[in-house]
């Protein structure tokens, strides 16, 4: 776990984006201790465990390395599925903190999960970029999975406990557990967007979700867009009060909606770019991809929010105006299989790799394709040695919560060097002002973006790097937990609603 000498005063903001007045000292958000003297409890879809050959170890991710040592000090459990359908696993126990499984079967898998959070929710909040699937089959499994995680905290939450649940797949969980639970102190962290209410309000079952949501004492937004249409669609949709400084007032209860932008493990990326093997590695790939000028490079689960296509056409047209050489300039783009049941995702994959075949198959040399793509996981490290082998960076979403892939591309730059090329419409283009940002969906903004980030003078591009590395030292995922508990620790459990 890294260590946080600057960490910031807890970032509770008004939903246009000020600090508000309730903040929290920096002396009780110390990264090291659980932020809250209470047990705290996490639900989220997923347990943090993989199966492994000799049982389970915690999964790869700053989010679990983050939460795990706090909840191992706290004495706190977590809740989540194990990813296998019908696996009703006994509680169990992996370095010192506590899981407890919530059983799937193989028809909510498909209903809850692959259908109504990842063919309804996720597309409706990430600006309604394919049509969602609206059926009331697959709303009943989300209301009967999310009312199973809501039975499986209240028995196993401590009295007075903080329980803090995550993501779009658990919204109705908070409300759930409120009327069974009065005594918990609940949050929420929602890591996508929150949509306008527009597009929100399109959903058959609005009024439950906010409602469902309703029940947490704090909310949690990557960006003060979200927590502002969070707050408007409360208002527009149940009439609910709120105020600028991000509090909601509904039938004797109160929210919070804040704003807390997550990141990533800096001091983990750093010492893993820093070592010997990482720079052996990172040579021995620019050597393979033929020694080019420059590697531009795309890393992202293969979803169609996230742009890859876009950014392969628009990298075909630059080299079809010659902006751009083949021989000098060369793309790799790592895609990371992802709810490969879903229609959506299967087209997605099938019209990335007619591209790629496309652009190799007209302006690729024997034995140096100009575009090298790989449909796969890979191992952390192999991931940070090719961050410090781009050169440019492409993260180019049309819609993203935050985007932890262009926070981990600056911090593996110990180099000092690097251009990132940043979309307007990540999350993580509120902090990362120095990237190179651009609209994605102007094709001609995007390749001027691609060309100007290719050329872009050294003295400049070391000047930007240094700016986006201060930033993302200053707030790491350990300080981001610790605010949020601290937060959540700070505000006082609302009534049943
Ligand atoms: P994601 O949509 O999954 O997360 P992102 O924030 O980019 O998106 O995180 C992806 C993670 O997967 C990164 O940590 C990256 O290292 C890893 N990864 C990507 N491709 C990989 C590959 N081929 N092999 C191995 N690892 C790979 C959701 C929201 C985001 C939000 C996060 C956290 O959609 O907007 O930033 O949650 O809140």
């Amino acid at each position: 776990m890294s260590d946080t000498p600057d960490l910031p005063v807890v970032e509770r903001r008004r939903t246009d984006g000020t600090p508000a007045d309730r903040t929290i000292p920096p002396a009780e958000l110390d990264p090291l201790r659980a932020p809250t003297d209470r047990p705290i409890v996490i639900a989220a879809n997923r347990l943090p465990v993989m199966r492994t050959d000799d049982g389970w170890s915690p999964s790869p991710g700053g989010l679990v390395r983050a939460l795990y040592p706090m909840l191992r000090e706290s004495g706190g459990t977590w809740v989540g599925w194990t990813g296998d359908a019908d696996d009703a696993a006994e509680p169990f126990s992996v370095e010192g903190v506590d899981l407890h499984p919530v059983a799937v079967s193989a028809e909510e898998m498909e209903l809850y999960y692959e259908g109504f959070s990842n063919d309804a929710l996720w597309p409706l909040y990430h600006d309604a970029l394919r049509e969602s699937t609206y059926s009331g089959e697959q709303w009943d499994a989300y209301q009967a999975v999310n009312e199973r995680f809501a039975i499986a905290l209240a028995n196993i939450a401590p009295e007075n406990s903080v329980v803090w649940i995550h993501d779009y797949q658990l919204q109705l969980v908070p409300a759930m557990l409120r009327r069974q639970r009065p005594d918990l102190t609940i949050g929420f962290f929602l890591h996508i967007p929150f949509p306008p209410a527009e597009l929100f309000t399109r959903l058959p079952w609005r009024d439950e979700i906010i409602q469902g949501l309703l029940g947490c004492d704090l909310i949690g937004f990557q960006r003060p867009k979200d927590a502002a249409n969070f707050q408007a669609a409360a208002s527009q949709l149940l009439d609910a009060d709120t105020d600028p400084d991000g509090t909601i007032r509904l039938d004797g209860g109160t929210t919070i909606a804040g704003v807390f932008p997550i990141s990533i493990d800096v001091t983990e990326v750093e010492e893993i770019a820093a070592g010997r093997a990482t720079r052996q590695r990172t040579s021995q790939i620019r050597a393979r991809l033929g020694d080019p000028e420059v590697i531009m490079l795309g890393v992202d689960r293969l979803d169609y929010t996230k742009g890859i296509g876009l950014r392969l056409k628009a990298f075909a047209q630059l080299l079809e105006d010659e902006r751009l050489d083949p021989t000098r300039h060369v793309m790799v783009q790592v895609a990371t299989p992802t709810r490969e049941a879903v229609e959506h995702y299967q087209d997605e994959r099938a019209e990335i790799e007619r591209l790629v075949g496309e652009i190799n198959g007209r302006f690729s040399r024997i034995g140096l394709p100009v575009v090298h793509y790989l449909y796969q996981t890979l191992p952390y490290d192999e991931l940070v040695a090719l961050y410090r082998a781009g050169d440019v960076m492409l993260v180019t979403p049309f819609r993203d919560g935050m985007n932890l892939v262009a926070k981990e591309y600056c911090a593996a730059h110990i180099d000092g060097d690097g251009v990132l090329v940043l979309s307007e419409f990540a999350g993580a283009a509120d902090e990362l002002t120095e990237a190179v940002q651009v609209n994605p969906h102007d094709d001609r903004a995007l390749q001027d973006a691609i060309v100007e980030a290719v050329e872009m003078h050294r003295h400049e591009r070391r000047g930007r790097m240094e700016g986006l590395r201060n930033q993302i030292r200053k707030s790491d995922v350990q300080g981001w937990a610790a605010r949020f508990l601290a937060a959540l620790d700070a505000t006082t459990p609302t009534t049943t609603p």
